[in-house]
């Protein structure tokens, strides 16, 4: 067995979850193209781009707007609703062989050199995802959409993770983001953030987790800090 890589700059690691750690992008979309549909609101994968990181009442109002729908209160917590049982209908089929290309053995490694590993989203599913992933047992501190009051870009739910669950500084801590909303946070928050897909306000841009590991996020950790 190779040795853990010695790590000098790394103390810290914040992954969002959907569309990181697993692809449930596309049953968040599933499910609001459904309601947009009930609604006479057309709704494509390019309007469902501006979804991604952000909270599901935000989600909901973003929709309504783009049809120039009004609901009352109550009707649109009927819609969130609704919403949320056909998305976890979908969540209900995930298993561990759903995780993203990557994700598993970058878990693996980072745990063996000793990193604090955080979730930061803004799913108010996301302990449940964990559970369906099996890989809750990874995590030093969750954070989701249930404990924050800022949804994405604040950067809350990045530092409450790092400085109440990680006991890590943003300068020593990386977050891993495939949504604008979240780069915006991270960034915000003073975290260097690594993003997936085209995400030019990212530090450091990826296609997938495959091609980074706990060295190379080190490296480039130093290499931003001593600028
Ligand atoms: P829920 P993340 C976000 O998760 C999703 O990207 C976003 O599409 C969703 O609306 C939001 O969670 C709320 O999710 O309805 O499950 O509470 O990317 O921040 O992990
Ligand atoms: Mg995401």
């Amino acid at each position: 067995m190779t040795a853990p890589a010695s790590l000098t700059a790394l103390k810290g690691i914040i992954f969002d979850l959907d569309g990181v750690l697993v692809d449930t992008a596309q049953f968040h979309f599933r499910a609001w193209k459904r309601l947009a549909g009930e609604l006479g609101i057309p709704f494509t994968a390019h309007d469902n781009e501006a979804l991604k990181g952000v909270s599901r009442r935000d989600s909901l109002e973003h929709i309504l707007a783009l049809g120039k729908v009004s609901l009352t209160e109550e009707e649109k917590n009927g819609r969130m609703a609704q919403k949320n049982a056909w998305y976890l209908e979908l969540v209900n089929e995930l298993t561990p062989d759903d995780m993203l290309p990557g994700a598993k053995s970058l878990l693996d490694e980072l745990r063996t050199c000793g990193v604090r590993i955080g979730l930061g989203s803004s799913s108010r599913n996301a302990e449940l995802i964990l559970q369906k992933l099996n890989i809750s047992g990874y995590f030093d501190g969750v954070v989701d959409g249930n404990k924050i009051s800022k949804s994405k870009p604040d950067p809350e739910v990045f530092t409450l993770c790092a400085l109440h669950y990680l006991h890590t500084q943003p300068s020593d801590t990386i977050v891993v983001e495939d949504a604008r909303s979240g780069v915006e946070a991270a960034r915000a928050g003073g975290f260097f953030c690594v993003g997936i897909g085209h995400l030019p306000q990212a530090d450091m841009v990826i296609a997938s987790l495959e091609q980074i590991n706990a060295t190379l996020l080190d490296q480039a950790l130093q290499a931003y800090r001593s600028v």
